[in-house]
């Protein structure tokens, strides 16, 4: 049986089978994350976002190393990642991991969303308490996005890095999606290819048409090669400024609350679904319903209210 203080005491077994129901959408996930909940609150939720291929993963795995050379405990949930190798295991490459494979202080899993009841943002919230509550400092979510985002980062996260990569019309496809609002780090990412000036200056001079007033945060564009290292440290930098930004202005905690809200209300909407399909299984009032329908004595969208008047008479 899972038990709350092995989370609690970071048994990465542990962990890992909480993420596990979380992913299966087992009902029993909800009393532990009752438990675990006070316990968290601590760390600092990074998103990581961004086309698929453009180097996430390999940049986070940068990232992972970097955050230890400063002795911070580092937590990684991939959502649905879209490369074939993951085999539910760790980020794809096995091999790129063995580096902290032995590591107490790293904790790396993927998260699929197949069988999940009440969404995407739901369930990475759900992990997040998790490792949190297992005293990690720095939780970095990875997902596929950038135009066709699976769900809201900004749900979740504290602090959002968008990666992007050198090459033709990025920057506009970023405007296009609305994602210059939501992003607080842009990382352009295999600076070793042609063009990535061009494709940095490109985005800095479209945050500049963006800026908002003088107490914003600035969003810094930030170029890596993430594949050997170079702006990995910047990076760290970047987002722990914004970490600072935060507290300093007093953002954190109005963030915090905010995000807990988000979370609230979609729990809210959990439960009155599975209340409802309850109440509708073998319910007199739906049958009805539907013996009206067949007979065209009623229409769908009466006997839809009909029904859920009843349910919550
Ligand atoms: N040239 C170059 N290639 C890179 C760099 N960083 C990552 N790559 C390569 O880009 C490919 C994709 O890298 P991943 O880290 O798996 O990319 P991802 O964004 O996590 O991919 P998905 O999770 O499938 O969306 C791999 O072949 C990496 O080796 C870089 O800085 N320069
Ligand atoms: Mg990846």
């Amino acid at each position: 049986v899972l038990k709350v203080e092995d989370i609690l005491a970071g048994s990465h077994l542990a962990g890992a089978r909480m993420i596990r129901m979380i992913e299966d959408g087992e009902p029993g996930a909800s009393d532990l994350l009752k438990e675990l909940y006070p316990h968290s609150g601590m760390a600092f939720v990074i998103g990581i976002t961004g086309s698929p291929g453009v180097g996430k993963s390999t940049l986070i795995n940068a990232l992972i190393l970097e955050f230890r050379k400063r002795a911070k405990k580092i937590a990684v949930i991939a959502v649905d990642p879209t490369s074939p190798f993951t085999g539910g295991a760790i980020l794809g490459d096995r091999l790129r991991m063995q580096q902290h494979a032995t590591d107490p202080h790293v904790f790396i899993r993927s998260m699929a969303s197949r069988g999940l009841t009440g969404g995407l943002a739901r369930a990475t919230k759900d992990a997040a308490v998790v490792l949190d509550a297992m005293g990690f400092d720095i939780i970095i979510i990875e997902t596929v996005g950038a135009g066709q985002a699976q769900f809201d980062l900004s749900q979740v996260a504290h602090s959002i890095g968008i990666v992007t990569i050198p090459g033709a019309g990025d920057g506009i496809q970023a405007v296009k999606a609305g994602i210059l609002e939501t992003g607080n780090l842009f990382i352009v990412n295999k600076c070793d290819l042609p063009d990535a000036d061009a494709a940095a200056n490109q985005l800095e001079a479209m945050l500049d048409m963006r800026k908002g007033d003088d107490t914003d945060w600035v969003p810094e564009v930030i170029r890596t090669i993430a594949r050997n290292g170079t702006g990995i440290s910047d990076t760290a930098d970047a987002f722990l400024s914004h970490h600072r930004f935060l507290t300093d202005t007093g953002r954190w905690d109005d963030l915090c609350r905010r995000l807990e809200h988000l979370y609230f209300n979609s729990l809210v909407k959990n439960l009155i679904i599975e209340k409802a399909q309850e109440k509708m299984t073998g319910s007199d009032a739906v049958q009805s319903a539907l013996e009206q329908l067949d007979s065209r004595v009623t229409d769908p969208i009466s006997a839809a209210r009909d029904v859920v008047n009843q349910i919550f008479n």
